[in-house]
């Protein structure tokens, strides 16, 4: 399958990873949107939230978790953050490996700016 963060999870395209467990990886975006900008994904290659089964709930969970403790790590845990899931084109979806973006390290603008 032609994903690059498959291609991420496998090794095969570098990363500047922050976090890896059995179930999901977290690394730096590299083009980030904030002063912290990593990207949360599952190991296991689901295009979307659309895509997520039945199944999945429990591995959407790690992913969140996951974000919790990059947050911490990073040092953003205590002024705040932002998780972004974009689905599809409308919400700006680029990559079709679902990820959640963590964003901080400064005073975020308002969703509606
Ligand atoms: P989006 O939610 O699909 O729009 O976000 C994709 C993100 O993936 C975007 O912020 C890119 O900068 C980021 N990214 C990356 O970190 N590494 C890559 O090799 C590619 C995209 I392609």
């Amino acid at each position: 399958m032609d994903c690059i963060f498959c291609k991420i999870v496998e090794g095969t395209i570098p990363s500047k990873k922050l976090f890896e467990n059995e179930h999901v990886i977290a690394f730096h975006d590299i083009q980030p949107a904030a002063p912290v900008h990593a990207l949360v994904i599952p190991k296991k290659h689901i295009a979307s939230i659309n895509d997520v089964g039945p199944e999945d709930w429990g591995l959407m969970g790690e992913v969140l978790r996951a974000a919790q403790q990059v947050a911490a790590e990073t040092g953003i845990a205590e002024t705040g953050y932002r998780l972004v899931n974009n689905c599809g084109s409308d919400g700006g979806q680029v990559v079709f490996h679902l990820h959640v973006h963590v964003l901080g390290g400064e005073k975020l603008g308002p969703l509606n700016g």
